[in-house]
């Protein structure tokens, strides 16, 4: 189908198939569509998805665990524990629901949070939540910015350092625009009110691998050198090349790279959400690639983006 005559669904997704289904059901989250329109029990209690405001979603489910209990506590929510909070039916994602904000695992890299943003949109539009808001929040490598600084994405850009997303399609390779909404990523950044760390609005390179490169067939030399790690399991690039790769990047106005923010940018514009990324850098990649953190710094580096997005959350609910 020709992109400019693309349908819309009744639902206001650009899939106009999904009008002709006779109940849609979200293998992967476990709720159907008549679920999402009409709510859902859990424990005796009446639960709807219709409120949701806010979707915050991490790579690990112990992250989303944690957040789920801290925004309980910062809004206040009549329940506080993860194991109330929890509503997840399949393994696959974890999943919380505290009042208007669903906090959800996404797994690591672009096909697994594809799938999560998929179900997750086609779900809020079920509900009827089409002005809810997706915030990512993660971990990333800096790129000259020091450990602990959180970034909040205002550009997301691929491994060939272009703000766009390519997937491969019906065998043919298919490039969406990657933008990120500026004025949520602003309002992100100014709701700190945790002093305690460094914040920076900037741009953030999303690459199918943590080691290499993506698995494209190119050679790393024709620049999609990625995250240009030299210490996977196979390296056919040199130090150097690496080296001159990351202060390309930067020079772009990358200062962080991750593995899911252009498929989550290129996926909410054309679904219609807005999203934003909030990701804690663990390292300086300028100066190395080993992630050698120790635990307790780890789990603190882990709670700033976390503490940004609930004052942000906070600072719009009571707006
Ligand atoms: C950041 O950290 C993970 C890899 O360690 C990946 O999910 C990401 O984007
Ligand atoms: N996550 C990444 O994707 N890269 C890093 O360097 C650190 C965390």
């Amino acid at each position: 189908m020709d992109d400019e005559k693309k349908a819309h669904s009744e639902l206001g997704l650009p899939n106009p198939y999904l009008n002709s289904l006779d109940g849609d059901f979200l293998y992967h989250l476990g709720y159907s569509s008549l679920e999402a329109r009409n709510g859902f029990t859990k424990d005796g209690v009446s639960h709807s998805f219709q409120d949701v405001k806010f979707v915050v979603m991490g790579g690990s489910s112990g992250r989303m665990r944690s957040f789920a209990e801290v925004i309980a506590r910062e809004i206040n929510h009549p329940v506080q524990t993860a194991e109330q909070l929890d509503i997840h039916r399949t393994d696959r994602y974890a999943f919380y629901k505290i009042g208007p904000v669903l906090s959800v695992s996404h797994g690591m890299g672009v096909p697994s949070i594809t799938i999560l943003l998929h179900e997750i949109t086609k779900l809020l539009s079920y509900a009827g939540a089409k002005d809810a808001v997706l915030i990512r929040i993660g971990t990333s490598g800096g790129i000259g910015v020091p450990p602990g600084t959180v970034v909040i994405t205002d550009k997301t850009f691929n491994g060939f350092l272009k703000e766009e997303h390519e997937l491969v399609v019906l065998g043919e390779r298919k490039v969406r625009p990657a933008v990120i909404d500026q004025e949520l990523a602003r309002a992100i950044q100014s709701s700190q009110s945790d002093a305690r760390f460094q914040t920076v609005l900037g741009g953030t390179m999303c690459t199918d691998d943590f080691f290499e490169g993506q698995p494209l067939n190119l050679t790393p030399i024709d620049c999609n050198i990625s995250q240009g790690r030299v210490d996977g399991a196979v390296c056919e690039h040199s130090d150097e090349q690496k080296m001159d790769f990351l202060r390309r990047a930067h020079s772009c106005g990358v200062v962080n790279i991750e593995m899911e923010c252009t498929a989550m940018s290129s996926l909410c514009r054309l679904t219609g959400y807005k999203c934003a990324a909030v990701c804690v850098a663990l390292l300086d990649r300028l100066k190395g690639d080993q992630v050698k953190i120790q635990e307790e710094e780890y789990k603190s580096f882990g709670m700033r983006p976390q503490s940004l997005v609930a004052s942000f959350i906070k600072s719009r609910l009571s707006s």
